[in-house]
């Protein structure tokens, strides 16, 4: 038995493993959790992060409008399944007001460190870049400079400092559709200059590992255990008919997280449901978030389907950790 280093959580969402599933991450039978239009002006809502939030649980959700525009809405739910998101986005204040100017925004992650949660999404400078802000009760949001230069996305922070130094893994990248991409880890002293960079880890070449060929990103905000850190993270693959977003998992060192210590050759959920394989951008599987539980190991991930819905779907750190080390990557 592994331990995730943690809060209890008694009310994580959860449902158990379906009798004859062999598959590390099983599915919400009710899935998807939150459909497209679920405010009013939403084309889609997906690929968003939630938290526990006082008596329940608060998140931040992307919706992209009815123009097609991207942009980040607080939400609420008391059982972490049924959502009220609010119908007008997030207005960030602080920060210069070069920073606040918005362009886009999208792919929110939420975590709680010391005393706030602090909300980290791809925010559109001249290209897409991490977007850090802050909130105690996700009703007053504060925005903070860009933690890095364009062009970056996926950056997801870790819930405490590692050695005296706020930590986040990203995934640098270029204005577009990036048809690269590996995950670095960078750290501050105060969550406004970031530095001492260090590569964590990358695509996979040859057909070991061909779902994460492509590229890969950071999803989940590191999970604390005994054994490392586990991180939920993305891989893409190119097809001839697009790219293919699927779901892996990876234990980092937990004083030197850019030290890999195990990573999945085989992904741990990928496109397989109606609601993953058809939507605005088919066959994309991409998580955003997971609530774990201390007490009994739960963890609950929250993923975008196919840039059009939100699904969620349970595991728990024995599965997970069991499923990497007798599917081990050899190339990591
Ligand atoms: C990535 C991001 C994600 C999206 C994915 C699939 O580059 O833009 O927001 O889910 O592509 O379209």
């Amino acid at each position: 038995m592994s331990k995730i280093i943690g809060r209890s959580l008694p009310n994580i969402p959860w449902q158990e493993k379906p009798k004859g599933d062999n598959a590390p991450v099983w599915r919400y039978s009710g899935n998807p959790i939150i459909g497209q239009d679920a405010i009013p002006t939403s084309n889609s809502v997906f690929n968003s992060a939630v938290v526990p939030f006082e008596d329940g649980f608060a998140g931040v959700f992307r919706c992209d409008s009815q123009s097609v525009s991207m942009d980040i809405f607080a939400g609420f739910s008391k059982d972490g399944i049924h959502w009220q998101i609010n119908h007008e986005p997030i207005v960030f204040e602080g920060a210069d007001p070069e920073i606040l100017k918005r362009e886009y925004r999208y792919d929110p992650r939420v975590c709680f460190i010391e005393d706030r949660y602090y909300i980290t999404w791809c925010n559109g400078y001249h290209g897409p870049t991490i977007g850090i802000g802050y909130t105690f009760d996700f009703k007053t949001f504060y925005q903070q400079e860009n933690a890095f230069l364009p062009y970056n996305r996926n950056g997801v922070l870790f819930p405490r400092k590692i050695g005296g130094l706020y930590s986040m893994v990203s995934r640098p990248s270029d204005t577009g559709h990036t048809p690269f991409g590996d995950i670095f880890f960078s750290q501050s002293p105060d969550l406004v200059f970031w530095g001492k960079h260090r590569y964590v880890m990358g695509t996979v070449n040859g057909d070991e590992s061909a779902w994460q060929s492509k590229k890969i990103g950071p999803g989940c905000v590191p999970i604390e255990t005994d054994e490392g850190w586990l991180m939920i993270y993305h891989g893409v693959i190119n097809t001839c008919n697009g790219f293919v977003y699927r779901i892996g998992v990876a234990l980092l060192d937990l004083d030197q997280p850019w030290k890999v210590k195990g990573r999945s050759a085989y992904y741990i959920l990928g496109p397989k449901e109606i609601y993953e394989r058809v939507g605005d951008v088919p066959n994309v599987t991409f998580p955003c978030a997971a609530l774990t539980d201390a007490d009994t190991g739960r963890i609950a991930i929250y993923y975008g389907c196919a840039d059009t819905v939100t699904g969620l779907a349970f595991t728990t750190v024995d599965e997970l950790l069991a499923f990497m080390k007798a599917h081990p990557l050899d190339a990591r």
